[in-house]
């Protein structure tokens, strides 16, 4: 049998991604919840914080976004209450947070995934992740500077 196939931890290379658990879900206390998903994915908490951003800080993160239709609203209610940021290690979690968060469209999020089973909003969406290392490197200067 080929063990090393078996334990991705041994061929896929460590990395570390960003997630924000948005005002919406810490307002609804489902901190725990969400963070304990990632823990029993075997995922490493690095470091977790509870904040309120200030919109300047918003407009950093969404820069991709700046001049779209959802641009303001998205900001507003990102600055509406604390969000809970965390640094998640394990090999490919960038990929994997992805998967476990589910499509940006809470509507449209499969059931099992973290919008499919707590959301229903799409600017109100529970969670953000890092979708690639860039966007990581970036983001997690805005919140762990
Ligand atoms: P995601 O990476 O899944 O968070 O999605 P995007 O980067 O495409 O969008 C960033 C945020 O913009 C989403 F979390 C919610 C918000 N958004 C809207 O409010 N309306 C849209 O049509 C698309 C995104």
């Amino acid at each position: 049998m080929d063990h090393f196939a078996q334990d991705p931890r041994r061929y896929a290379q460590t990395e570390r991604t960003l997630i924000v658990i948005k005002p919406d879900a810490v307002r609804r206390g489902l901190v725990g919840k969400i963070i304990q998903r990632f823990e029993d994915r075997s995922l490493k908490l690095i470091a977790l914080e509870l904040r309120t951003l200030e919109k300047e800080r918003l407009e950093d993160l969404y820069s991709p976004h700046r001049g779209k239709p959802f641009f303001n609203d998205l900001v507003e209610f990102m600055s509406s209450g604390p969000v809970a940021a965390a640094i998640l290690e394990g090999p490919e979690v960038i990929k994997i947070t992805r998967l476990m968060i589910g499509n940006t469209k809470s509507p449209e999020a499969a059931p099992g995934t973290i919008r499919g089973d707590f959301g229903l909003g799409i600017t109100e969406n529970i969670i953000h992740a890092s979708d690639t290392l860039e966007s990581f490197e970036r983001e997690s200067k805005i919140f762990f500077p």
